[in-house]
C-alpha cells in the first residue's frame, strides 16, 4: 500500500493546528495532528520540508519502520518539534491501517480495556465564588472529574483563566501577554480555594488542580502537604521536569499524587521519574511524545510501576490528536484519565469527529480509523494567525516559569 500523497494543513478555526494527511494509492487517507502551540509554523516546514519527500511511495504498512526511520535517520533525536512530526506521521499511519482493515483502531491496539474513558473538565474563575460556580457546572454537566484553577488575590492575571467569564484557551492573539507571578500568594490561598470546593461539593467527586512548573520542590512538597486533607486525585506539573530529582523532594513530603510529562517528548524524559516511582501519572500525549507507536511504549513502562496515564487533552491538542487518544485510552491497561477541554464549534466543524461524551466519559466511536476528518475547504477559510503562549514575571519584573 504505497505513499502517493502527503500534505500539511494549516489551519486556524478558533485556533491554530497543523495537521498531515497521508493518501495512498488505492485512496485511502489518513490524518495525524501536528500541532505545537505557539510554535506550529516550524512543525509545518519540518514536514514538508523534510519529512513528506521521504514518504512518498513507503509501504504505509509499515509503521514501526517508518517510525525508526524518521528518529534515527534524522540523526537529530527527540525534542518537541521532531517528535511532534514524527507523530503526525504516525498516527495518519495508524489511521490508514485501521480504515483499510475497516476497524476502530483501538481493535488493533489490544481490543478495549475498559466500556468508557473518564475525562477531567476545566473549572476556573477569577475568585472562589466563580470557581465553585464554573465546578458546579461541570458537575451539572455529569463529569466526575474536574480540575479547578483559580484567579490569585494579589495577581492581576495567573494560569488557567477564561477572560471575562470565556472560556480559558491557553495561546493568545498577537505576540506574548505577560501574568503575574508570586509564589507566597499562591501557596497562602490555594488550599483555601480546595476547603471551599471540598466543603461545597463533598468527597466523592475527583479534583484536580495545575501547579503549571511553578513551584521549587520544596515548595511543592509544602503545596502537596496543605492540599492532603482535600484528597486531590492529582497535582499536576508541581515544579519544571527537567530537574527530575526534584521529584524525590516533593514525594519525602506529601502523599498527594504527582502527574507529569505533557511537555515531554520521548521515553527518555520519562525514564527516571516512572522507574523510581518519583510520579503517579504520566501525561504524554500522542502529538507531542511520537504518536501512539512511541506513546504505547511509554504505557507499557509505565505499567511495570503502576504509574497510569493522563495524557494532555487542552485545546491545543486537536481533535486529529483527541480521537487518537481515546482509542489509546480505551485499550491501554494503565489508563489512569484524559483531559478533556471542548473545542469551539467552528474547529468541531472543521474536524467532523465520531468520538462523543457522556455522563463524565468518552468513546472514540467506532468508525474505522481515528474516526476524526478533516474539511478541507472549510479549514482554507481558517489562515494561520499569529499566537503565542504568555510568560510570566514575579511581582519585581524577574522572568518566571509560566
Ligand atoms: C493543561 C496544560 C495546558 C497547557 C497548554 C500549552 O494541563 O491543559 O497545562 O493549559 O498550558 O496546553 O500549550
Ligand atoms: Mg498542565
Amino acid at each position: 500500500m504505497k505513499i502517493t500523497d502527503a500534505k500539511v494543513i494549516v489551519c486556524s478555526p478558533g485556533r491554530n493546528f497543523v495537521t498531515l494527511k497521508i493518501t495512498t494509492e488505492d485512496g485511502i487517507y489518513g490524518l495525524g495532528d501536528a500541532t505545537l502551540n505557539g510554535r506550529e509554523l516550524s512543525v509545518a516546514s519540518y514536514l514538508s520540508d523534510h519529512v513528506v519527500p521521504l514518504l512518498i511511495g513507503r509501504d504505509a504498512r509499515r509503521i514501526e519502520d517508518i517510525w525508526q526511520y524518521f528518529y534515527k535517520g534524522a540523526y537529530w533525536r527527540r525534542g518537541p518539534v521532531t517528535m511532534s512530526a514524527i507523530a503526525a506521521v504516525d498516527v495518519a499511519l495508524w489511521d490508514i491501517q485501521a480504515k483499510s482493515l475497516n476497524t476502530p483502531l483501538y481493535q488493533l491496539l489490544g481490543g478495549r480495556s475498559r466500556e468508557a474513558v473518564l475525562v477531567y473538565g476545566h473549572a476556573s474563575g477569577e475568585d472562589v465564588e466563580k470557581t465553585l460556580g464554573s465546578f458546579g457546572h461541570f458537575v451539572s454537566l455529569g463529569y466526575k472529574a474536574i480540575r479547578a484553577q483559580c484567579g490569585i488575590p494579589g495577581l492581576s492575571s495567573t494560569y488557567g483563566i477564561g477572560h471575562g467569564g470565556a472560556v480559558y484557551e491557553p495561546a493568545e492573539k498577537g505576540l506574548p501577554p505577560e501574568n503575574q507571578w508570586s509564589t507566597e500568594h499562591y501557596m497562602r490561598f490555594i488550599p483555601q480555594l480546595f476547603a471551599a470546593l471540598r466543603k461545597e461539593f463533598g468527597p466523592e467527586i475527583h479534583m484536580l488542580h495545575d501547579a503549571h512548573h511553578k513551584l521549587t520542590p520544596i515548595e511543592a512538597g509544602r503545596v502537596g502537604k496543605d492540599l492532603e486533607p482535600h484528597r486531590l486525585f492529582w497535582m499536576e506539573d508541581p515544579t519544571p521536569a527537567e530537574l527530575q530529582e526534584g521529584f524525590r523532594i516533593i514525594r519525602h513530603h506529601t502523599t498527594t499524587p504527582i502527574a507529569v510529562g505533557e511537555v515531554f517528548n520521548s521515553i527518555f524524559d520519562c525514564q527516571h521519574l516512572i522507574q523510581e516511582q518519583l510520579v503517579d501519572y504520566i501525561r504524554t500525549t500522542v502529538v507531542h511524545a511520537g504518536g501512539i507507536t512511541h506513546l504505547r511504549k511509554i504505557a507499557n513502562l509505565a505499567e511495570l510501576y503502576q504509574v497510569r496515564t493522563g495524557c494532555h487533552g487542552a485545546t491545543d491538542l486537536s481533535p486529529v490528536c483527541m480521537g487518537a487518544a481515546l482509542h489509546f485510552d480505551l485499550s491501554v491497561h494503565n489508563f489512569g484519565v484524559q483531559e478533556y477541554m471542548p473545542h469551539t464549534a467552528e474547529t468541531d466543524k472543521v474536524f467532523p469527529h465520531a468520538y462523543s461524551f457522556k455522563d463524565g466519559f468518552m468513546h472514540p466511536g467506532d468508525r474505522p480509523g481515528i474516526g476524526v476528518d478533516i474539511d478541507e475547504k472549510l479549514a482554507a477559510q481558517y489562515p494561520y494567525e499569529r499566537a503565542y503562549l504568555p510568560v510570566n514575571r514575579k511581582l519585581d519584573g524577574t522572568l518566571h516559569s509560566w
